[in-house]
């Protein structure tokens, strides 16, 4: 190669390179939502077998009607395939915006992907994606929802002041890989370590079911019979351990200490017998504030990475006064 050549090619690699640099930033951006009287939205639910999911799709549904807006409703039932075919069929209907409840933190991300690809902003609730794999602000617009880390966190914490003495925890986690049971078992096992004197004896999976729950926390406990606290990454879960507590011939809340995350009126009721000692609230009324941020980022605001809401906490100090306004 002649040095007129060689420069000239190199000069034809950096524009190349610099047209790639180019191209990334213009994919590395949200697409935009323009401004319109109605909507065509769609929310992707995960699945809608408790309590905590039907309140959550009732609050979406409710809110889309008041504003007047079609909402393109589907139920995963429980599958992250069926999700992520869910969220193409939404892109097919030429939908405004996709509302995601993503059922685990890996699966999903091609149904995020292919949604910002089409030019549809897609918003995170409840849970969220690999974070390695899909960013806010570029990938999706932003999560909506709780602070999971500190929801766990605040079990322990409870539980350190109000363990009398019991000290063998069986935990079951919410549904492999997803955001919620990798939080909240973060947040609690390292709270709980740092509190001492508390040993963990077997956690494992019961898919935030109530039947899984009690399947699981029935084989934990004849596994481990001196366990005498359980604590439960959601309400159904831990209605379920109460179950298998109740079959073991032990009374919930005496021999067994019984912990909780999402705070559903039948959990509260529970705190109130004295069967539940403590929950975390996760709230599952998201209508009012995915909306209002849907119309935010229409309007051309900069929507912030992370919305998280507020959650209360139930004990036997507050959780009659509190029970009528549970979920
Ligand atoms: O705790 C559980 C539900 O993702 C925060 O999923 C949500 C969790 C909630 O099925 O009950």
């Amino acid at each position: 190669m002649s040095a007129f050549s060689r420069r000239t090619f190199m000069l034809a690699a950096t524009a190349i390179g610099a047209m790639a640099v180019a191209g990334a930033t213009a994919m590395a951006e949200v697409p935009k939502l323009k401004q319109k009287e109605k909507y065509k939205v769609g929310f992707a639910q995960t699945e809608s077998n408790n309590p905590w999911r039907i309140a959550q799709t009732n609050s979406m549904k409710e809110t889309a009607e008041k504003l007047g807006y079609q909402l393109v409703y589907t139920d995963a039932a429980g599958s992250a395939a069926k999700q992520v075919a869910d969220v193409n069929s939404m892109i097919a209907q030429g939908v405004d915006l996709i509302f995601l409840a993503p059922r685990e933190e890996k699966p999903l991300i091609p149904a995020v992907m292919a949604a910002k690809k089409a030019g549809i902003p897609v918003i995170l609730l409840d849970r969220s994606v690999d974070p390695k794999l899909a960013k806010a602000g570029n990938d999706y617009l932003t999560f909506i929802g709780s602070d999971f880390i500190k929801e766990g966190q605040r079990v322990a914490e409870w539980l350190a002041k109000n363990a009398n003495g019991k000290t063998k925890i069986i935990e079951l986690e919410g549904t492999t890989g997803a955001s919620p049971a990798n939080d909240r078992k973060k947040g609690f096992d390292e709270a709980i370590k740092a509190a001492g004197g508390f040993e963990i004896v077997a956690s494992q999976s019961g898919d935030f079911a109530r039947d899984k729950g009690r399947q699981v926390a029935e084989a934990l406990l004849q596994a481990h019979p001196d366990a005498d606290i359980v604590y439960a990454h959601n309400d159904e879960m831990a209605i379920g351990a109460i179950s298998a507590i109740e079959a073991a011939g032990k009374v919930p809340g005496k021999d067994i200490l019984v912990l909780s995350i999402d705070g559903g009126k039948e959990a509260v009721g529970l705190v109130v017998d004295g069967k539940i000692g403590a929950v975390v609230e996760c709230n599952p009324r998201f209508g009012p504030k995915a909306f209002e941020t849907m119309a935010r980022y229409a309007k051309g605001e900069k929507i912030e990475p992370k919305l998280i809401n507020d959650d209360k906490f139930y004990d036997s100090s507050n959780a009659k006064e509190e029970l009528a306004g549970a979920y």
